[in-house]
């Protein structure tokens, strides 16, 4: 089996609460683009055109158009070992909490179940005057979609300068103080208050693990930096755990 280091493996191994941090690295095996990075979504277009409120008042026409693209592209997706492997984990623990900047619903299309939505998920709409939620898109007929109360429909997502769902963010701060052991895998970890969560945990007392492509703010900070493929990495560190039990 492949290098990865005994130090993670015990810590996996005795902890008793297990919390996974992810980011949309762990879904660019998917074919997910992510932001950040060499061929990130930001590298072509300009967030604040396209992911806040503002821009979304000042056009939501073209808001929509870009977010029903990228809900096409990630329609016709499937979870990789990755979001399996994050799956085979929750089984093994009787408390686990996985957390995900991921808007694209593959964690639940994997079969997780604890799981919170830090940034929403683009599959829900959501109105901008009422704040009724639906769970899938009205049939169409022009863009914006509106409401019953002729508020105009949103992506159910968090833009830049929104807070995050009070609920959420709640269930992740309190599994970060808890946990005592914490994997981060796929984010760039620049985005707040997400990229807090692994400093709470080892501030805590937690055993935290990075697991990303490159090396991020967060990799002097944590116990352990892992540096490969979340595809990769994830099913093996898996084997590694399931040895350890035999
Ligand atoms: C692999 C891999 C492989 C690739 N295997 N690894 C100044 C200082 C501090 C904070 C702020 C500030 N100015 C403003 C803020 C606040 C702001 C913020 O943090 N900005 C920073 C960018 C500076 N945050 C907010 O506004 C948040 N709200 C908030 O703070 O409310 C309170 C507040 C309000 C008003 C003012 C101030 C405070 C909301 C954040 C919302 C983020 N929304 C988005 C879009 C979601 C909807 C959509 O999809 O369209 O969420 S932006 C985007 O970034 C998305 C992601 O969830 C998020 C994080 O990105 P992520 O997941 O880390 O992806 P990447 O691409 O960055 O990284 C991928 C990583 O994977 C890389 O490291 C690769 O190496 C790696 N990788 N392939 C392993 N195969
Ligand atoms: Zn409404």
């Amino acid at each position: 089996m492949g290098n990865i280091p005994q130090a993670l493996i015990g810590a996996l191994d005795g902890a008793e609460y297990v919390t996974v941090l992810t980011g949309a690295g762990i879904s660019s095996e998917s074919g997910v683009p992510t932001f950040r990075g060499k061929d990130g979504i930001w590298r072509k277009h300009n967030p604040m055109q396209l992911a806040t409120p503002e821009a979304f008042e000042r056009d939501p026409k073209l808001v929509w158009e870009w977010y029903l693209y990228r809900r096409g592209l990630m329609q016709g997706v499937h979870p990789n070992p990755a979001h399996l492997a994050i799956v085979e984990l929750e089984r093994r623990y009787s408390r686990f909490l996985l957390i995900t900047q991921n808007v694209d619903d593959l964690h639940r299309k994997a079969g997780s179940l604890e799981l919170v939505e830090l940034h929403g998920n683009i599959f829900k709409v959501r109105c901008s005057m009422c704040e009724r939620k639906l769970s899938e898109m009205p049939e169409l007929e022009g863009l914006p979609p509106r409401c019953e109360c002729g508020g105009n429909l949103r992506p159910d997502v968090v833009w830049f300068g929104e807070m995050l769902p009070h609920a959420a963010l709640e269930r992740a701060f309190e599994a970060a103080a808890q946990c005592d052991c914490m994997l981060v895998v796929g984010t760039s970890a620049v985005v707040q208050p997400a990229a807090s969560l692994p400093l709470i945990a080892k501030r805590e007392g937690a055993f935290v693990a990075e697991l990303n492509y490159e090396p991020t703010p967060l990799s002097h900070l944590v116990d352990i930096s892992l540096m490969g493929k979340a595809g990769e990495l994830m099913p093996l560190l898996l084997r590694h755990l399931e040895a350890k039990g035999d």
